[in-house]
């Protein structure tokens, strides 16, 4: 291996190694009612923060409860990192699942879910069996990383072909 060819492949390889600000995405910092969090009273708004700044346009935070059914609320309202969401109408007992989906400053959609229960001892208990809460998160910029890899390997190939070629011109 020539010295060219080593220092060529490395100047390559540091282009390759994912970088920090372009492969960071955004993502949830807090939330308030906290995931897995069970509350003795309904809570009247969801508060959620993320690492970046959102774009309204493209920042949803949906509410549902164990039946699915969507939970009245004002649209997300969006002040820099944060939404806050107000629950117009009020929370019976149950399990309830926070859904939203924003975008990372490089475009990727960034989605991710959890769960609170409600267990108000004052009211009714809840109808529906209240399943194990669970939160989850779902990063679309994933999907991107083996069709990455499998350009990588492809240029740093192409690379070692390129130099292999010129190196034997030159013999
Ligand atoms: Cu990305």
């Amino acid at each position: 291996m020539t010295r060219r060819l080593l220092v060529a492949l490395l100047v390559l390889g540091a282009f390759l190694v994912p970088g920090s600000p372009a492969w960071a995405h955004n993502q949830l910092t807090y939330a308030e009612p906290a995931a897995d969090s069970k509350l003795a009273a309904p809570p009247t708004s969801v508060t959620l923060r993320f690492v970046e700044t959102l774009k309204p346009d493209f920042t949803t935070i949906v509410v549902s409860g164990a039946n699915r059914q969507r939970v009245p609320s004002t649209p997300p309202a969006i002040q820099g990192n944060t939404g806050v969401l107000t629950l117009t109408g009020e929370l019976a007992n149950g399990l309830y699942t926070v859904a939203y989906r924003t975008v990372s400053v490089d475009g990727h959609a960034v989605q991710g879910s959890y769960t609170f229960v409600v267990d108000d001892p004052a009211k009714p208990a809840a109808a529906i069996a209240v399943a194990a809460p669970s939160s989850s998160s779902k990063d679309g910029g994933f999907a991107m990383i083996p069709v990455l890899i499998a350009v990588s390997a492809g240029i740093v190939l192409a690379a070692v072909a390129f130099f292999l070629r010129m190196r034997r011109r030159q013999v």
